[in-house]
């Protein structure tokens, strides 16, 4: 049978994640009439290979979007806000990696193996959620299913790669400053437009994004209000610290949860996690075999290990979580959901 072939568009093409976008396109050999790669006019008639062709980057436009059925939208959230309903009015599907529409209540936020179904719901824009949700709701899912979850507790240990390009050469930049004793310099990190920076070589920031009014950082209440909706658990507890940690890639995870009843065991949770799509348990302190964000790098799964039950509360459960923060997180959750989409005839 004849497969039909799309014209996609990648925003933010030269970023840290559109970078990987354009190779999961590539790897999974997403079916591609005419790929389009856009980004600022800074980068406009750069060269990008593509299935060994050269593409050249074209600066982003309203009228890019003629003709593009799927556009992946990824160079953050003012750049959606302003192009991405320019994508939908001209007839293509968007899938955004920024926090712009997630929690629009018309806006499905998918995880491919938690939620696949919503994508349907779509009103042409379809939100992928923030990278340390993503890894958490897919973990969560199968103990959900099986056992119920009435509370969760993360803290985060996250990557400086999910802060784009600039954050990660500004690591590499103070390591080698440290390194020579001289001064570290900072003005990406913690966010970039803020007032404030501070070094993240050698050191550890509990500040990702900006600070709301109630105290927590707003990486901190997009973990808290994506994992409702995308679990579809309003009365779910949910609270988070979120961290960044002088790693470039993947975010690591510290989840205590809450099951529904007290007769759960480890083993338990070993198996319904060992069978879920997407999952890889790492667990076995005997041969001190657990997952790192080195090694989950560059891989596509969820990684799970340091599965114990609380020693006080019966109901309670420790589990350590990580996962390439521009693959599951980004990039392969977006090619992810596109695949979905045009499976499912749900364009
Ligand atoms: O606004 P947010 O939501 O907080 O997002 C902040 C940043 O997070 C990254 C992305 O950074 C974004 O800018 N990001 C987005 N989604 C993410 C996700 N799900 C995510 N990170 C993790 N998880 P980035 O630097 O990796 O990528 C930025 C991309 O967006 C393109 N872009 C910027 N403005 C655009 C635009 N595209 C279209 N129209 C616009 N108006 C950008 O292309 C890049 O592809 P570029 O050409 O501007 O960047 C080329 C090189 O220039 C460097 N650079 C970026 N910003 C600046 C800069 N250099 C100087 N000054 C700058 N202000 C980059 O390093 C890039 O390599
Ligand atoms: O909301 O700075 O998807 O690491 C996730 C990574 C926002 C920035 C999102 C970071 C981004 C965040």
């Amino acid at each position: 049978m004849a497969k039909d072939l799309y014209n996609v568009a990648v925003v933010g093409a030269t970023g840290a994640v559109g970078e990987k976008i354009i190779q999961m396109l590539e790897k999974k050999a997403f079916p591609i009439n005419q790929l389009k790669l856009l980004a600022s006019k800074r980068s406009a008639g750069n060269k990008v290979m593509f299935k060994n062709e050269e593409v050249t980057i074209e600066e982003a436009t309203p009228e890019s979007f003629n003709g593009v059925d799927i556009a992946l939208f990824s160079a953050g959230g003012s750049v959606s806000k302003q192009l991405a309903p320019e994508a939908v009015k001209r007839g293509a599907v968007v899938i955004d990696n920024t926090s712009a529409f997630r929690m629009d209540e018309n806006v499905p936020l998918v995880v491919p193996e938690v939620n696949e179904a919503d994508i349907k719901q779509h009103n042409g824009i379809i939100a992928n959620p923030n990278c340390s949700t993503i890894q958490m709701v897919a973990a969560l899912k199968p103990i959900q299913d099986s056992f119920g979850l009435k509370r969760v507790i993360v803290s985060t240990y996250q990557a400086v790669s999910g802060a784009g390009t600039q954050a990660a050469d500004e690591l590499e930049n103070q390591s080698k400053q440290f390194l020579d004793n001289n001064e570290l310099e900072a003005s990406i990190l913690p966010v970039k437009g803020e007032e404030k920076h501070y070094p993240i070589a050698f050191n550890a920031l509990p500040q990702i994004d900006v600070f709301q009014d109630n105290g927590y950082t707003f990486e901190e209440m997009k973990m808290i209000n994506e994992t409702k909706k995308i679990m579809h658990a309003d009365n779910l507890s949910v609270a988070a610290t979120c961290v960044r940690l002088p790693f470039f890639t993947s975010h690591a995870e510290s989840v205590y949860v809450e099951v529904g009843n007290n007769d759960i065991t480890v083993e338990d949770l070993w198996n319904k996690l060992r069978d879920a799509e997407g999952i890889v348990l790492e667990d076995d302190p005997s041969s001190q075999t657990y997952p790192t964000p080195l090694s989950a790098a560059n891989k596509e799964e969820v990684f799970v290990g340091r599965v114990r039950k609380d020693l006080d509360q019966p109901n309670g459960f420790h589990l350590w979580i990580v996962s390439d923060n521009l693959l599951k997180g980004a990039a392969w959750n977006t090619v992810q959901i596109a695949e979905r989409l045009v499976e499912n005839k749900w364009l």
